[in-house]
């Protein structure tokens, strides 16, 4: 009965997708691998199960199906509680500047050699399958394989967090989670629990006025910072210790998309940002970042106007410069999606020695959370024996056994002290982990809040302040387009309230825009201190004028003129950009007869996945596009985003001027090439009003 098919040869393929019976498989044949169950026995046949005549019934001996069918049944672990939704990839660390005045660790004291690493990237609220780009923090969490033991600097791409103490932190993420009656929404904090909770809870402020900026929404996860956020210690071999804050600067510098825009891309590309960083170290373009340091002693500490021991509080960069002591450089990407972005695991109690903890009260809670979260995810203490976390130096200890046990460890002795088995592991007061001497005060044991953490308005304060016009207008819609989701009017006053004291104009913008009086001020634990401002924390202001690691869009149809596309194409190559082709269909012959492969059809293309738009259109193409919406969308979304625009006498002749375009100076024809491409390092943020009601 049974006939062999090749399934290298499409045709045939379509025969065992048919549902007829009788087909069977490829042959392995004598050089190409066999598959096999679990336990190594050849597989006959793939396509069929086992059964009691062509028409079954299924028979239970069929151990191949049983098991295939079993092990597809558990592919599943459960996501993580938080910032289940990620992207990572491998590189390196390398240290450019010794830190070995302030620590033992090798890992910042010798300089010039690569260490590899694996770095997450993560939004908060959202689960695994949901989209790249919520409103929302990112994750940023990097795992050293340092010759001293594995490092996890497990950080935020904001440098302060929500709450102040572990104790809040189960409250925060329900509140911000889909409502456990209706189950949405989904990765958002638009709704009423969140607002609820954080209107309550004052210590959030300075965590949602970062959540309400730019900084919410990527453009690219190349193009975030990253932060440790506590005070972590540094320790030295005299024993002495430095208060140290760790972070990343990208260097594609710090880039946002619009609210809108960010909209429109969860539809158009829920992946946006996986395959941004999956593209771009495939091209070659590796992500790269600058790690630095914030040092200061505990004396210096004690001078500052707030608490650094309160993660809500972030220490300007003028206060405590960020000194560039090395860098990070992502260069390759998983090769199996599940055994290493999803099953690294993640600890900030994962430290090498010379590095230490402070008392930030969160930070203390935190370490005991990732070990205890891991047991859950990934079902074993042994999940340190998954490839993707163990260490790259050499461990060896007296823990065993306990579920999935991967090493089969030798010898009668499995404990210690011992004197039957002088090969095992013993302990070394010289090389080994030890935690800074701290004296410590006798104080009352108690569920106790430092007095010093009470000032939760000045931070936010500074961070409003600190921004360009344009990202306050951002900052205020968003507030409006968040509290207008709340449905509650006493959780949008009380927000409003504690408004007032970041800053007045914000309250009134916010209120406006809702349609709403403004309440009386929030009632204040502690005076509100004027802050410097501080340039660094700008997204816009900062936002490098370049199109290094960006990307145009340059639209074509049959007929487009090449010589024009080259010319495009190669003045953004020259400037670091990548550039993509967009067209009606997949395959497009141009004016001199090349058949070329666009990109993307146009229909699955949104200029909102570009930073810049270009059409090189003939006319009777111009005329077709000019009926179809998504054509229409492209434009007019390019211009309400701000970006440049190049066109040619087509599209000008049939389709801009058909749409609610003014024609300003980042819309160019294609003539002037190089106006185009300087306009294309960065937006035209003067048009928006014109566009958007912004609050
Ligand atoms: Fe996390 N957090 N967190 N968190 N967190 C987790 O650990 C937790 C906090 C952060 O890519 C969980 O492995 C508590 C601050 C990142 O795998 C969990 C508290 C910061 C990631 C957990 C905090 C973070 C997590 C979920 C308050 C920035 C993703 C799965 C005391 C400095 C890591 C997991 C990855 C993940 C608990 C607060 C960042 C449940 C209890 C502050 C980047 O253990």
């Amino acid at each position: 009965m049974k006939k062999h098919i090749d399934h290298t040869d499409p045709a045939n393929t379509m025969n065992t997708t048919s549902g007829k019976g009788g087909e069977t498989h490829q042959d392995a044949g004598a050089n190409t691998q066999a598959l096999t169950t679990q336990q190594g026995v050849v597989i006959s046949d793939n396509q069929n199960s086992l059964k009691a005549g062509s028409r079954g019934p299924t028979l239970l001996e069929d151990f191949v199906l049983r098991e295939k069918i079993n092990h597809f049944d558990h592919e599943r672990i459960p996501e993580r509680i938080v910032h289940a939704r990620g992207s990572a990839a491998h590189g390196y660390f390398e240290l450019t500047e010794s830190l070995a005045d302030y620590t033992t660790a090798k890992i910042l004291s010798e300089t010039n050699k690569q260490t590899p690493l694996f770095t997450r990237m993560s939004t908060v609220a959202g689960s695994k399958g949901s989209k790249d780009t919520p409103r929302d923090v990112r994750g940023f969490a990097v795992k050293i394989y340092t010759e001293e033991g594995n490092w996890d600097i497990v950080g935020n791409n904001m440098p302060i967090f929500f709450i102040q103490d572990a104790m809040k932190f189960p409250d925060l993420i329900h509140a911000v989670k889909p409502e456990p009656d209706r189950g949405f929404p989904q990765a958002a904090s638009a709704h009423d629990t969140f607002w609820d909770f954080v209107s309550l809870s004052p210590e959030t402020m300075h965590n949602v006025i970062w959540l309400m900026s730019d900084r919410a929404l990527p453009r690219s996860l190349r193009m975030i910072e990253g932060f440790g956020i506590h005070s972590y210690r540094l320790i030295n071999k005299d024993g002495n210790s430095t208060f140290v804050r760790f972070h990343w600067k990208p260097k594609l510098g710090v880039q946002s998309t619009t609210w809108d825009e960010a909209v429109k891309i969860s539809g158009a590309d829920p992946d946006y940002h996986r395959r941004d960083l999956f593209e771009s170290i495939n091209n070659g373009d590796f992500p790269e970042w600058e790690f630095g340091v914030q040092l200061f002693s505990e004396a210096e500490a004690e001078q500052f106007p707030f608490d650094h021991l309160d993660a809500t509080k972030l220490i300007p960069e003028e206060m405590v410069p960020v000194k560039i002591v090395g860098k990070m450089v992502l260069n390759r990407y998983p090769e199996n999606f599940f055994a290493e972005t999803e099953q690294v695991a993640f600890c900030p109690s994962h430290l090498p020695p010379g590095i230490d903890f402070s008392n930030d009260p969160l930070l203390q809670g935190r370490l005991f959370s990732y070990l205890d979260t891991q047991l859950s995810r990934l079902g074993s203490p042994n999940f340190a024996q998954i490839p993707i976390n163990a260490p790259k130096c050499p461990f060896a200890n007296m823990q065993r056994d306990g579920h999935m046990q991967m090493q089969v460890p030798k010898g009668r002795v499995a404990y210690e002290p011992q004197s039957l088995d002088p090969t095992m592991p013993r302990e070394s007061a010289k090389r080994g982990f030890k935690s800074f001497a701290e004296p410590l005060d006798d104080g009352v044991k108690g569920r106790i809040r430092a007095e010093k953490f009470a000032d939760h308005y000045s931070q936010p304060r500074m961070f409003y302040l600190s921004q360009t016009p344009h990202e306050q207008a951002h900052i205020a819609s968003a507030y409006a387009f968040e509290l207008g989701k709340v449905d509650t009017p006493h959780v949008r006053s009380r927000t409003l309230s504690h408004l007032r004291h970041i800053d007045e104009d914000l309250a009134s913008r916010v209120a406006k825009a809702l349609g709403m009086e403004l309440p009386a001020a929030a009632t204040l634990s502690a005076p509100v201190q004027a802050m410097a401002t501080s340039a660094a924390l700008q997204t816009i202001g900062r936002t490098p004028n370049s199109l290094q690691g960006r990307l145009i869009g340059i639209l074509v149809a049959q007929g487009s003129n090449k010589s024009e596309i080259e010319r495009y194409k190669q003045a953004a190559h020259a400037q670091g950009a990548n550039v993509k082709i967009v067209a009606p269909g997949r395959e497009v012959v141009l004016d001199d007869g090349t058949r070329i492969q666009s990109a993307e059809r146009i229909a699955g293309a949104p200029s909102v996945l570009f930073d810049a738009v270009v059409s090189i259109i003939m006319p009777e193409q111009a005329k077709k596009l000019a009926k179809d919406s998504a054509t229409l969308d492209w434009f007019t979304d390019a211009y309400v985003h701000c970006k440049a625009i190049a066109y040619c006498g087509a599209t000008d002749k049939y389709i801009l001027s058909k749409l609610p375009i003014e024609k300003d100076r980042f819309i160019t024809p294609l003539a002037d090439v190089n106006i185009f491409i300087e306009h294309a390092k960065s937006r035209l943020w003067e048009r928006e009003p014109k566009v958007r009601d912004l609050a």
